[in-house]
C-alpha cells in the first residue's frame, strides 16, 4: 500500500498566478490549494480554522483516507494507526529523512527520529521520544520503527553491528514474555518500557539499557474472556521442537493447560463452600480466556523468531533450556488442583511430578491453597521477566554516552471489568499526560522568555488534580490502599472502599455507588469506585486490590525456590531476601516510586512527542470512527496543544536557517548577507512585505505568528525555483 505523498508547502505547477507584495515575486496558490483540499494540511498549525475541532478531525480524516497517517502540530507528531502495512518504512524512506528539515518532507516518524538524533549530536543534549496513546493506538509499532531507523541510518562498525542486532532483537524477546492478546490489542504491552539507546561521539549506537515497569503478572493465572496469556506460552507449545516438549513434559495442545484455557478460578464464596462441604473435591472453574488461536498471530513462526533473538542476544543453549523449563513449570503448576479434607485443609488431587509443590499441602484451606499456587506462578513468572530484562541489559553493554530514550508504556485502557492492573496502567498514563502538559507549555513559555517575546497563556485542563488524588501522601488512593494492606485485623477490599469514601469521597474526580446513591450515568457496582481520568471515566472493582498490592508469597515457597536446581530461579529468589524481616514495599508504592524516577529521567532530557490515535475499536483498516477519534483528540489535549502553538507564534526559525532558506527572495540578501544576521532577516522580511503584527524578532530567532505568512513565503520560494528551473532548461535547450 503506497500512500500518496504530501504536496510540498508550495506548488510548482503554475495554473494561475498571484503576486505577493510589491517585490514582483509571483506565486501560485490554486493548485497547491487543490492538493491541500484533497489531502489536508501536513501541519495542523496551517489549518485556516484552527480553533475548530471539526476542522481538525476533517483534516485527520482526509489524510487517513489517503494513507497519510502522520500530521504535525508544530513539532509534535500525531499518528493514526492504519491497521495495514504501508510502504513507508523502506530503506529509501529512511534515506529520504536523513538530515532533512522537518518542513521539507511529509510528516513521518523518521523525521522525529532524525530530528532527535541531530539535536543530540549538534546540541549535545540527551533526548527522549515519548510515545503515548490508548491501548492499540500504535505506540509499540512506533517505537520499533524508531529503533529500526537508528539501526539502519546511523554509522556503524563491527562491534556496533552486534549492539544494533541486540537492540533490535530485544524486541521480539520482550514482546514474547511481556505482551499478550487483550480485547483492545492483539499484541498488547503488559509492561512499561523505557529504553535508552546510547551513541558514541561518532553518532554510532554502542549500547542500550532497558527499564521495565510493573508487568501485569496476574495474567499468568487469569485472563478475561477473549484474551490470552503471555505469547511465550503459546509459542512454546505451538512451535517447540518435539524433543524439547518431551523434556519439558508438555503436550502440543494449549487446551491441556488451565492457565491457557480454563483460567481464573472464580472466588469460592462461603456460601458455595457451605453448599458443597469441605470434604468434596472442588474445582470451581469458569472458562474465561479460552482463546488460544488469534488470526493475526502466528505462534509457530514467532517462536522461531524468538529462539533466534535469544541466541543473538547471547543466551547459551543451557540458559534457554532453563528459561523454558520455568515457563513449562508455570503451566504444570496451573494444572495442580486441590481437594478439601474434612479438616478444611486442601490436598492436591492431581498427580504431579513437581515434588516441592507437595508443600502446599500445609494447613491451608482450598481457597488459600489455590491462591498460594497462583501467587507462586505469578512470582516465578514476574521475577523471570525481570531477570530477562537484566540479562538483555548486560548484553547491551551499558556505556556512558549520549542518549536517546524511548518510552513505550501500556496505553490507557477501559474494560468491562477493571481491576488493580488497570488502575496502575491508567495512573501511569495520567503521569505521562502530566509531563506532556508541563513540558509543552513550559518549553513554549521558556522559549518566549529566553527570546524576550511576550506570551499569552492558553487555558487547558491540568490533570495534576488526578495525579494528586492517586499519589498524594496520606490522603491519596495509594496511601489509603497501603494503610489497609498494613492494618492488622479485619482489613479487606471493602474496608478499603469505605476508607476511600470517608477520606476522598468529596473529590471531584472520584465517586462510588454509595456516594451517588447509585444514581450515576453509568451503572456502578457496590464494590466499585469510579475515577474520572483525563481520558474518561473508569470503574474499578476493588476485589483483589489488597492481595495484589501486598503481592506476598509464603516464606516456605520462597525457600523452596531458593533450593531449586534451576540457575535462573536461584538468581530470582535470593537467600538474602529470606533473612530480611522487613515488610517489602507494596506493589503500588513501588510503582509510584519507579514512575517518579522515570519522570525525573524524562525531565532531564529534551523531549519529542508522538501522539498515537486509534481509528476504530474493530482493529480494522480504513475505518475512521469519528466519535472515538474526537474523544482521543479531546483527552490528548491536541486542540489545546494547537492553540498554544498558535496563540504565540506558529513558526520560529533561527536567523541563520531562515536567511539561508529565503535569501534568494530579496536582492539585498542574495547571494549573501554580510551584516548581522538579525539585520539581514529584518531586511528580508520587510522586502517580502511582512506586516509588523505578523512577526517578532527575538534574540536568536524570528517568530512568525500566522502560518499563512510562512506559507506565502514558501510558495514564493517554490515559484522562484520553478522559474529558475524553466529558464535553465530553456538555456540548455538553446545550447543543444
Ligand atoms: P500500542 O502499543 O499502542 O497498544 P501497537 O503498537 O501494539 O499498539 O499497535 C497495535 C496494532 O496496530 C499492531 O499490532 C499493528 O497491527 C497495528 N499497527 C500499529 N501501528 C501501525 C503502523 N504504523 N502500520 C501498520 N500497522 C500498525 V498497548 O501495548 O495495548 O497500549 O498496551
Ligand atoms: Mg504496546
Amino acid at each position: 500500500m503506497v500512500p500518496i505523498a504530501d504536496p510540498p508547502l508550495c506548488s510548482s505547477s503554475l495554473s494561475s498566478l498571484q503576486t505577493l507584495g510589491s517585490d514582483g515575486v509571483r506565486i501560485t496558490m490554486e493548485s497547491a490549494l487543490t492538493a491541500r483540499d484533497r489531502v489536508g494540511v501536513q501541519d495542523f498549525v496551517l489549518l485556516e480554522n484552527h480553533t475548530s475541532e471539526a476542522a481538525f478531525i476533517e483534516n485527520l480524516r482526509k489524510r487517513f483516507k489517503e494513507n497519510l497517517i502522520y500530521t504535525y502540530i508544530g513539532s509534535v507528531l500525531v499518528s493514526v494507526n492504519p491497521y495495514k502495512d504501508l510502504e513507508i518504512y523502506t530503506k529509501n524512506h529512511m534515506e529520504r529523512y536523513r538530515g532533512i528539515n522537518f518542513y521539507e518532507v511529509s510528516p513521518h516518524i523518521y523525521a522525529v527520529s532524525d530530528n532527535s538524533y541531530r539535536s543530540m549530536r549538534t546540541e549535545r543534549r540527551d533526548q527522549c521520544i515519548l510515545i503515548s496513546g490508548e491501548s492499540g493506538a500504535g505506540k509499540t509499532e512506533a517505537s520499533k520503527k524508531i529503533l529500526q531507523y537508528y539501526a539502519v541510518t546511523c554509522p556503524a562498525s563491527d562491534q556496533v553491528e552486534t549492539v544494533k542486532d541486540r537492540l533490535l532483537q530485544s524486541n521480539p524477546v520482550l514482546e514474547a514474555f511481556g505482551n499478550a492478546k487483550t480485547l483492545r490489542n492483539d499484541n498488547s504491552s503488559r509492561f512499561g518500557k523505557y529504553m535508552d539507546i546510547q551513541f558514541d561521539f561518532k553518532g554510532a549506537p554502542v549500547g542500550g539499557h532497558i527499564l521495565n515497569y510493573l508487568l501485569e503478572k496476574s495474567r499468568v493465572v487469569h485472563q478475561n474472556h477473549g484474551e490470552r496469556n503471555f505469547h511465550i506460552f503459546y509459542q512454546l507449545i505451538e512451535g517447540g521442537e518435539e524433543d524439547l516438549l518431551r523434556r519439558l513434559g508438555l503436550e502440543r495442545n494449549p487446551q491441556q493447560y488451565q492457565y491457557l484455557v480454563k483460567v481464573g478460578h472464580s472466588r469460592v464464596s462461603l456460601y458455595e463452600l457451605w453448599c458443597f462441604g469441605f470434604n468434596r473435591v472442588l474445582s470451581v472453574w469458569v472458562s474465561q480466556g479460552n482463546c488460544p488461536k488469534v488470526s493475526s498471530i502466528n505462534d509457530r513462526s514467532d517462536w522461531k523468531v524468538v529462539r533466534k533473538a535469544l541466541s543473538v542476544i547471547g543466551f547459551s543453549e543451557d540458559e534457554v533450556e532453563e528459561l523454558l523449563n520455568i515457563i513449562a513449570s508455570v503451566l504444570h503448576l496451573g494444572n495442580i488442583q486441590y481437594g478439601g479434607e474434612d479438616s478444611g485443609n486442601a490436598y492436591i488431587t492431581t498427580d504431579t511430578q513437581i515434588k516441592y509443590l507437595a508443600r502446599l499441602k500445609s494447613p491451608l484451606n482450598l481457597e488459600q491453597a489455590s491462591s498460594a499456587r497462583d501467587a507462586l506462578s505469578k512470582a516465578v513468572y514476574g521475577r523471570t521477566f525481570t531477570w530477562l530484562v537484566n540479562k538483555i541489559n548486560v548484553s547491551l553493554a551499558y556505556k556512558n554516552a549520549s542518549v536517546i530514550g524511548l518510552l513505550d508504556i501500556y496505553g490507557f485502557e477501559v474494560f468491562q471489568h477493571n481491576s488493580f492492573e488497570q488502575f496502575c496502567i491508567n495512573y501511569c498514563n495520567e503521569k505521562l499526560q502530566q509531563l506532556f502538559i508541563e513540558l509543552t507549555l513550559k518549553s513554549e513559555q521558556d522559549e518566549y522568555e529566553a527570546e524576550g517575546i511576550t506570551w499569552e497563556p492558553v487555558q487547558y485542563f491540568n490533570n495534576k488534580i488526578i495525579c494528586d488524588l492517586v499519589e498524594e501522601k496520606f490522603k491519596g488512593i495509594i496511601s489509603i490502599l497501603d494503610e489497609e494492606c498494613l492494618r492488622p485485623g479485619d482489613a479487606s477490599d471493602i474496608t478499603f472502599l469505605e476508607k476511600l469514601e470517608n477520606t476522598v469521597g468529596g473529590h471531584a474526580h472520584l465517586t462510588t455507588h454509595k456516594l451517588t446513591d447509585g444514581k450515576t450515568r453509568k451503572v456502578m457496582g457496590r464494590e466499585e469506585f469510579r475515577l474520572l481520568h483525563y481520558a474518561g471515566e473508569v470503574n474499578y472493582n476493588v476485589n483483589g486490590f489488597l492481595d495484589k498490592n501486598n503481592d506476598l508469597l509464603f516464606r516456605n515457597l520462597k525457600e523452596v525456590m531458593c533450593m531449586s536446581d534451576n540457575k535462573i530461579l536461584t538468581q530470582c529468589f535470593d537467600r538474602a531476601e529470606l533473612k530480611d524481616s522487613r515488610r517489602p514495599e507494596t506493589a503500588a508504592t513501588q510503582f509510584k516510586t519507579s514512575l517518579a524516577k522515570l519522570m525525573e529521567i524524562l525531565m532531564s532530557k529534551e523531549p519529542s512527542y508522538v501522539r498515537c490515535i486509534k481509528p476504530n475499536d474493530a482493529k480494522q483498516a480504513g475505518r475512521f470512527d469519528e466519535v472515538l477519534i474526537r474523544h482521543q483528540v479531546k483527552y490528548l489535549g491536541l486542540m489545546e496543544n494547537l492553540r498554544v502553538r498558535r496563540a504565540g507564534f506558529a513558526y520560529r526559525r533561527h536567523y541563520e536557517t531562515f536567511l539561508q532558506r529565503y535569501k534568494s527572495l530579496c536582492p539585498e540578501t542574495w547571494p549573501s548577507w554580510q551584516g548581522k544576521l538579525a539585520d539581514g532577516v529584518s531586511t528580508l522580511v520587510k522586502h517580502l512585505g511582512y506586516k509588523p503584527e505578523e512577526y517578532k524578532l527575538g534574540r536568536s530567532k524570528i517568530f512568525i505568528r500566522f502560518p499563512k505568512t510562512l506559507f506565502a513565503t514558501e510558495d514564493a520560494l517554490e515559484t522562484r525555483k520553478h522559474s529558475l528551473g524553466e529558464r535553465e532548461s530553456h538555456v540548455s535547450h538553446a545550447v543543444v
